[in-house]
C-alpha cells in the first residue's frame, strides 16, 4: 500500500506519464520507466526520473545553463563549493577559497572558502568554522527577516510575533500589538493582549493559546475553523 502511494505520488509530482510505447519528440523517455519528460528537464540538475536517468549527462558540460556537471551527471549549482564531496573527481569542491560563489547572496566562509546559503546567514549558528558567516550581520541578509535587537541573528517574519522566544533577547515578541502589525499569515488570529499570532485552527479549540485567553473568546458566535468539525457548547 505504502509503495503503491509512493508511486501514485512520484508519477503526480513527475506529471508526464508515458501512455504509449514511445514518447513524443519534446520529450525524454527515462531509461528504466514508462515515464516522459520535457525535454527541459533533461539535465537541470533535479532528477524527475524515478531512476534518475534524466541527469545521466556524458556532455562535457550540461545542457540548461546555470548548472555543474561531474562524472558525466548534472547537478545543482547549490552542490558547488557547500563543504561536501559530491563529484568523484573532487571537482565540486575544488579551488573554493578563490572561486567566486556560484549562486547569487551565498557568502564564502573567510577560512574554509564553503559557500553559505542566505537562511544560514545571520541566523545565530555558525556555519563557518571561523564564524563568519555571523558576522556583518547589522542588515538581514533576507528581505523582511526581523534583525533581534542584540546578537547576529535574524528571524524570518512568521517567526515575528508566533508566541515563542526566537531571539534571545525576546525583541521578536515586543510591539507585536498594535494596528500597524498584522499578523505575517493573514488568516492567524492575534491574541489581543500580547498580539501574538496564532494559527486559525487554534482558534475555539477548548485550549488557552493566547495568554489571555483571547483565542477561546466569542465561540458560539464563530464558525469552526475546519468547517466539518461539530461545535460543542458549554
Ligand atoms: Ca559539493
Ligand atoms: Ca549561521
Ligand atoms: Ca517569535
Ligand atoms: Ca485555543
Amino acid at each position: 500500500m505504502a509503495t503503491g502511494l509512493l508511486l501514485f505520488v512520484c508519477l503526480l509530482s513527475i506529471g508526464h506519464v508515458r501512455t504509449d510505447e514511445v514518447c513524443p519528440s519534446s520529450a525524454f523517455a527515462c531509461k528504466t520507466t514508462d515515464d516522459c519528460i520535457g525535454l527541459a528537464k533533461r539535465c537541470d540538475g533535479s532528477p524527475e526520473c524515478p531512476d534518475f536517468s534524466d541527469e545521466d549527462c556524458t556532455a562535457p558540460g550540461c545542457l540548461s545553463p546555470g548548472v555543474f556537471s561531474c562524472d558525466g551527471r548534472c547537478h545543482s549549482l547549490a552542490v558547488v563549493c557547500d563543504g561536501m564531496s559530491h563529484c568523484v573527481d573532487g571537482s565540486d569542491e575544488e579551488d573554493c577559497l578563490t572561486k567566486e560563489c556560484p549562486l547569487p547572496n551565498y557568502l564564502k566562509c573567510e577560512t574554509a572558502g564553503i559557500c553559505v546559503r542566505p537562511e544560514w546567514q545571520c541566523d545565530g549558528w555558525n556555519y563557518c568554522d571561523d564564524g563568519s558567516d555571523e558576522e556583518n550581520c547589522t542588515v538581514c541578509p533576507l528581505p523582511n527577516y526581523f534583525k533581534c535587537e542584540s546578537g547576529s541573528k535574524c528571524v524570518p517574519p512568521w517567526e515575528q510575533c508566533n508566541g515563542w522566544d526566537n531571539c534571545l533577547d525576546r525583541s521578536d515578541e515586543e510591539n507585536c500589538t498594535g494596528t500597524n502589525k498584522e499578523c505575517y499569515n493573514a488568516d492567524y488570529f492575534k491574541c489581543e493582549s500580547s498580539g501574538a499570532c496564532v494559527p486559525p485552527e487554534w482558534q475555539c479549540d477548548g485550549l488557552y493559546d493566547c495568554d489571555d485567553g483571547s483565542d477561546e473568546d466569542n465561540c458560539t458566535s464563530k464558525e469552526c475553523y475546519n468547517a466539518d468539525y461539530f461545535k460543542r457548547f458549554r
